[in-house]
């Protein structure tokens, strides 16, 4: 056993206090240095950290260390995203006030984010529960509605009966509210709106601006912005003054239309079918769908006949039932349809349900237009127009644009564009967000701005939670006020903003994160947004980063900075499993509740009782699978935490966290400890000169040196830090292999401070520790990258392909210089070669060096 145990605790907590007074990770604008902004999505503070945030504060740091030692002006910061729901449920739940809830939380979670050793600028530090942050959104909501951008209007909402609050489409599972489970009902509200769509296009095209951003993730904003082209024209009714107006991508099928719809809420739906027995009901029964797409498609698809008949435009005569169906959304094109039953699942789904044609328009390529018909579902796929007048024979593309033209020489539609996306709804009617700045005159209702002057509009501390709704609504005294214009009394509005309004600007806080006149200086910004390297959770594909990138075009549009995108580079990593344990009746147990058997097999510790093994899943509370990471970072430190969840996938992936793989990391920093102090005292001084001559180990060494170097920075480049930690591995194994040779002992010197230098980014204290061990003046986090030589960095070998009678049977290692007859030794040693050659003669043995080998046996 060596002498030399490395004291992790101590050790941990020296390094962070020595970054923490030397400020090494506060930084200042400095024009004459390159900056590089890497950001990490903020956290909810829950209260604890999970094995989650770990992963990825780990990955942003590395990115951070890395880009420091290479010379650049690193901004690196670190806040809360501190309003919503949870801190008021809490607070129900606990009799305890959400900010109390949320500001002690933030201490515990700081606390352990600071035990990771972090890299972060903590002076920018904020929550967005701090009216000092919301003041500057509330001033930016003021700015929107100056711009038209921010309106109020009259909708439809997903209401949830038992938190009393509306629901965002994401917020209802199944037609049921996410936290309450309780079935979403409809309600009209008036509500606060961002004219999102208004940048729907420049939202689009500037995707291809994003090379830096998963394509994955490029393609689900894509499909959530929703571009299509489109017919939309107008129907007459039989025996109806009324037209309705519909709006088609596949104005190809017409002449396949079987029946004509009307959202429930269509203003033509009321005027077809109000009298008629039964409608009223129906309308309840659309009521209890919630609002969203998904909603709407998974519920079984029901209609309620009108009794009037739309006229097709194009056939004089034919005649279409008019109704009004469950899954027709009225906020969508023009809320009115032609159905279409062969080339449209919703649509066959309907037609099979009320009993109507079914007639295919499109041949699918291969068949017969004589014998096809639709059967079991509707053909959605590409062919030929049939059974379509002059569009027979047509191609899908052509038929369209055939179709749109013919609509407008009739002058009875238009080709025109929808979006999908909708404008985001902001309005929250909880407490513990941030106030909408308006009020209302009581004389005449008339919304007044509050002046910019009179922000922030604070939360009242004093609310109750006794009864349900919103707090903000029945405080006795908090909503009334005077109107800023005229001193009349008005009501404050009651409604509070949706909490990713916080997180749509908030990386732009962070540059200037204590500015109280604005939100932040137009110079701090444009010099260190926008973010080189965000990192965070898939999950937030569509919602937050596509607010994120609206909020900077707005916030662009305000005047407020220079540029169009906030993030040029995104990272998503994958998500932490772990298998799952069980016990014989079923129960789900946590990782640390069990133990090994002598046998190996697991048990729960308390009773012996057997435990069954499932499957590897995410971690979740649900099925118990979590580890704490705060019994992780105290018991094999912060370092080990980190280099094993940089080492054992790519991190895109997800990670299997193991125990083995925790205790391999651990091991891996009490040996190179070791390793270090071991050999310490025979290397030469820090900043000895290099001898003229290096034995041939020293030299293999001194390569793989170099390499490493070089291969770590661009692993680290390409987030590939599984590899760059199996290339640090290689050179740690390599330090073994010299002795007291010529030139050895500088070379190991060198090895080891490289090692150092290049696995510093991933566990940044036990090098730091080391590198002063070693007699180094500077610490590892002010010290720049090592720089690799390229004349080391050639093999001294190269690989070859070995031929024999022009088939390549093998490969061989050699130097480039190395004569015929070395070669031939070589290749002709080699297994496989032998087995080719065996029982003939060589004839002819050609060798190019550098390129091939080529053996004519016969
Ligand atoms: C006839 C048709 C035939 C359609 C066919 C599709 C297939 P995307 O592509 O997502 O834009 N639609 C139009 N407005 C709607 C509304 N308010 N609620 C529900 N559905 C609506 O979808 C456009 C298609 O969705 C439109 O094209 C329309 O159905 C339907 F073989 O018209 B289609």
């Amino acid at each position: 056993m060596s002498e030399y145990r490395y004291n992790i605790k101590l050790t941990e907590d020296k390094w962070r206090k020595v970054w923490d007074e030397k400020g090494s990770f506060e930084v200042t604008e400095d024009p004459n240095k390159e900056k590089y902004y890497v950001l990490a999505m903020l956290p909810y503070p829950s209260g604890r950290i999970h094995v989650g945030h770990v992963r990825n504060y780990t990955l942003s740091d590395v990115v951070a260390r890395y880009k420091k030692a290479k010379g650049f002006n690193v901004l690196n910061p670190m806040g809360w995203d501190a309003l919503g729901l949870p801190a008021e449920n809490a607070a129900m739940e606990r009799g305890t006030h959400p900010a109390d809830w949320t500001y002690s939380n933030i201490d515990e979670m700081k606390r352990q984010l600071k035990s990771m050793g972090l890299a972060i600028d903590w002076s920018r530090e904020f929550a967005t529960c701090d009216a000092s942050y919301y003041k500057h959104e509330q001033k930016m909501f003021l700015d929107f509605y100056e711009k038209g951008l921010a309106y109020r209007k009259e909708s439809v909402v997903n209401w949830d009966p038992v938190d009393n609050t509306v629901l965002a489409n994401e917020q209802v599972v199944d037609g049921k509210g996410w936290r309450t489970g309780a079935p979403v009902e409809r309600r009209t509200l008036s509500q606060w709106f961002l004219k999102i769509t208004e940048y729907a296009d420049e939202l689009l095209d500037e995707l291809q601006n994003l090379p830096r951003w998963p394509e994955k993730v490029r393609i689900m904003q894509e499909n959530w912005i929703g571009k299509s082209r489109g017919l939309q024209f107008k129907w007459d009714i039989a025996d109806h003054e009324d037209q309705i107006e519909v709006f088609t991508t596949r104005p190809d099928t017409l002449f396949g239309a079987s029946f004509v719809a009307l959202a429930p809420d269509h203003p033509l739906a009321k005027k077809l079918a109000s009298e008629q027995d039964g409608f009223e009901d129906f309308l309840q029964e659309c009521q209890s769908v919630g609002t969203s797409e998904e909603a709407i498609a998974q519920a079984e698809k029901v209609g309620f006949d009108t009794g009037y008949k739309a006229t097709h435009p194009l056939l004089p005569g034919k005649e279409y039932p008019i109704y009004i169906a469950n899954f027709i959304l009225m906020d969508y094109g023009t809320g009115a349809i032609f159905g279409v039953p062969g080339h449209d699942q919703r649509d066959f789904d309907f037609a099979k349900k009320y009993n109507l044609d079914i007639l295919p328009v499109v041949l699918p390529p291969g068949e017969d237009a004589a014998g096809f018909t639709v059967e079991e579902e509707a053909y959605v796929g590409e062919g030929t127009m049939i059974n379509s007048e002059f569009l027979d024979g047509m191609e899908k593309d052509d038929a369209i644009n055939t179709m749109i033209t013919k609509c407008e020489e009739m002058d009875n539609g238009f080709g025109t564009t929808q979006y999908r996306l909708r404008d985001w709804g902001v309005s929250r009617q909880r407490y513990w967000g941030c106030p909408v700045p308006v009020v209302y005159r009581e004389s005449d209702g008339a919304c007044v701005p509050v002046p910019a002057d009179q922000l922030p509009v604070e939360l009242p501390k004093d609310i109750d939670y006794d009864a349900p709704g919103n707090p903000l609504d029945r405080h006795p005294t908090w909503k009334h006020t005077k109107c800023p214009e005229t001193g009349e009394p008005a009501i404050r509005e009651t409604d509070t903003m949706d909490t990713f309004f916080e997180s749509s600007w908030y990386q732009f806080r962070y540059c200037d994160a204590h500015n109280e006149g604005i939100g932040f200086d137009k110079d701090k910004v444009n010099y260190w947004a926008p973010v080189d390297q965000y990192i965070g959770g898939v999950e937030h594909a569509v919602l937050h980063l596509l607010y994120a990138r609206f909020f900077t075009k707005a916030l662009r549009d305000c005047g407020y900075l220079n540029f169009d995108e906030p993030f040029t580079g995104l990272f998503t990593q994958g998500m932490v499993t772990h298998e799952t344990y069980q016990c014989p009746s079923g129960l789900w147990r946590q990782p640390n509740e069990c133990d090994r058997a002598e046998d190996g097999s697991l048990i729960l510790k308390e009773t012996g009782e057997p435990i069954t093994v499932g499957a590897i899943v995410k971690m979740s509370k649900s099925k118990k699978n979590v580890v704490d990471p705060e019994d992780i970072l105290s018991a094999y430190g912060a370092d080990a935490a980190r280099m094993f969840i940089l080492s054992d996938s790519p991190p895109e992936r997800d990670l299997e966290w193991t125990e083995a793989g925790i205790e391999g990391a651990w091991r891996y920093i009490n040996k190179t400890y070791r390793t270090v102090l071991e050999v310490k005292e025979s290397l030469p001084a820090p900043g000895t000169p290099a001898p003229e001559n290096f034995s041939d180990a020293a030299k293999t060494l001194r390569q793989l040196t170099h390499q490493t170097i070089l291969g770590v920075a661009q692993d680290i480049e390409a987030f590939h830090m599984n590899k760059a930690v199996a290339r640090i591995r290689e050179l740690s194994n390599g330090l073994n292999k010299v002795k007291d040779g010529e030139g050895e002992a500088w070379a190991l010197r060198e090895a080891i401070e490289v090692l150092l230098q290049v696995v510093n980014p991933m566990m940044p204290h036990v090098t730091e520790e080391l590198w002063e061990e070693l007699g180094n003046k500077t610490i590892l986090a002010d010290t720049l990258w090592p720089e690799a030589d390229e004349s080391l960095l050639q093999s001294d070998t190269v690989t070859i392909g070995v031929q024999v009678n022009g088939k390549m049977r093998g490969t061989i290692d050699l130097s480039p210089d190395a004569s015929e007859d070395e070669a031939k030794d070589i290749a002709l040693a080699q297994d496989n070669v032998v087995k080719f050659i065996e029982g003939k003669e060589v004839r002819k043995f050609i060798y190019v060096p550098g390129k091939i080998v080529n053996v004519v046996a016969g």
